[in-house]
């Protein structure tokens, strides 16, 4: 009661009533229905007075336990799920992975038993394609059917992921034939890997040389090629973490063509660069402290203005969500494995727990509004993924996923004493960020996993999310 519930269409004073694990009502600000005082009424009522009451977020983009490598990315199911009770987010979209020479149903089969029984929050899968061939192609015919409406494919990572020309067309022909959303790693392995071979020869090994070789030049160009591709099969492409301010414009041109192409940034794109992970240096790691921030797509150059340009595509909605690209590595014994070659640091940045906050400073800086924010956080990942109704809005008939936020709270980014941390990393990516807005409470089908005592969560309160088709496509 008392809140400012914020919708992606919207803002309104309202109460909202919560029947087991769904929203009943949203009404007026009192709580009357039908003349009886829910108040009263309720099992139990929560103030929200002074503060906004959200959907809760979604993070369509995680990779829990991800072997990526050599290692495997830090956060289980359960810390990373938890981590992002913690900070507002109420349901993940993580990747099953499917390599070349595997069988994609084995490949999901074991992303189903690492995430059964142990998230906090509800959960689904999209599907990487490591191996387009006769068989992944017949197997990618029953992904619908087992509420996986996505699969990811890579431009980048030769001999690992990889995809060629070839394989992207026939299997985007299959996303144009079922109606699966294609979703891209755009950037040219390739290229990449020459230009990274070159550079370690050169004696040129630091973290910071990892964005060198992953020019802007490749993303725009595989950002380009994939859309090409895409538009003479028909089929929807998401490309995911775009970074470059040429690949927005790529997106753009192929949006103003009346396409379904969409793009997705994250919030290092939108916040770090590639001067700050050149200038790191600290007394433990001195500059392999840079490798805290080796992702890929890299950390861009703030000079030549890419982090404003994902703030541009936001507005312009030719970016038109932020998840984090989740793929935490701690810096003892995972990131140092490539201390003296960058090309061996495991790639990834943890960013789940912080995606809410980091996103509300556009709201603080001017640069969002508030509905938008919700839009880019929960209502278009639910709408892109197949889950609106259920996820993305408070409704009727919706599930009970409600962050209760105070817009006048403060969080302090980072790990130790009174900051916020519970991913499963020694370190944060985000170490120092001090940000207005705070996750107060937060519900989960109707059940509150986080409020100011703490957590209250618990393992396998988090369901399989079966998804249906993109509600987003023209
Ligand atoms: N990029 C990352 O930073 N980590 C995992 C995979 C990827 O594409
Ligand atoms: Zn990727
Ligand atoms: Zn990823």
């Amino acid at each position: 009661t008392g809140g400012t519930v914020v919708n992606a269409t919207g803002t309104a004073q309202a109460d909202v009533l919560v029947d087991g694990e769904a929203i009943a009502a949203v009404l007026a600000p009192g709580s009357q229905l039908l003349g009886v005082d829910l108040a009263r009424t309720v099992d139990r009522v929560i103030d929200a007075s002074g503060r906004l009451v959200i959907p809760g977020g979604i993070d369509a983009h995680t990779h829990m336990e991800l072997p990526f490598g050599g290692t495997n990315a830090s956060d289980t199911f359960e810390t990373g799920t938890r981590a992002a009770a913690w900070g507002g987010t109420t349901s993940i979209i993580d990747f099953a992975v499917q390599r070349y020479g595997e069988r994609v149903e084995d490949g999901l089969a074991a992303w189903h038993a690492k995430a059964a029984g142990n998230c906090a929050v509800d959960y689904g899968f999209h599907q990487i394609i490591g191996g387009v061939d006769e068989f992944s192609l017949k197997a990618m015919d029953s992904l619908i059917d087992e509420g996986i409406t996505s699969f990811k494919l890579f431009m980048a990572y030769p001999g690992v992921f990889y995809s060629d020309d070839a394989q992207i067309l026939k299997a985007m022909q299959k996303s144009a034939e079922t109606g699966l959303l294609t979703m891209m790693h755009a950037e040219n392995g390739p290229a990449i890997d020459v230009l990274a071979e070159q550079l370690y020869s050169a004696g040129k090994t630091g973290p910071y040389w990892h964005g060198i070789a992953r020019a802007w030049q490749l993303e725009e160009e595989a950002t380009h090629r994939a859309i090409m591709i895409a538009d003479v099969t028909g089929a929807p492409l998401y490309v995911v973490h775009v970074s470059a301010q040429q690949a927005v414009a790529q997106i753009a041109a192929a949006r103003d063509r009346g396409r379904n192409v969409f793009g997705e940034t994250c919030p290092q794109y939108l916040y770090l660069s590639l001067e700050d992970q050149l200038g790191a240096r600290s007394e433990e790691w001195g500059d392999f402290e840079g490798a805290k921030w080796v992702c890929s797509t890299p950390l861009r150059s703030r000079a030549e203005g890419h982090q404003d340009a994902m703030w541009q595509g936001l507005r312009t909605n030719d970016l038109q969500m932020v998840s984090t690209d989740h793929c935490p590595f701690c810096m003892k014994e995972q990131k140092e494995l490539g201390r003296g070659d960058f090309r061996a640091i495991p790639n990834g940045i943890g960013s789940i727990e912080h995606r809410m906050d980091l996103l509300y400073q556009g709201v603080v800086t001017g640069r969002l509004t508030p509905p938008r924010w919700v839009e880019i956080t929960s209502t278009t990942p639910a709408r892109m993924f197949g889950l609106y109704g259920r996820k993305g809005v408070l409704q009727p008939g919706a599930d009970a996923d409600i962050v209760i936020y105070d817009p006048n709270g403060h969080t302090s980014i980072g790990v130790g004493e009174g900051r916020s941390h519970h991913m499963a990393m020694d370190h944060s990516a985000w170490e120092g960020f001090e940000v207005d807005g705070h996750v107060d409470q937060v519900l989960s089908r109707g059940a509150v996993i986080v409020d100011e005592r703490g957590y209250h969560g618990a393992k396998g309160h988090g369901r399989f999310l079966k998804r249906d088709l993109s509600q987003y496509l023209i």
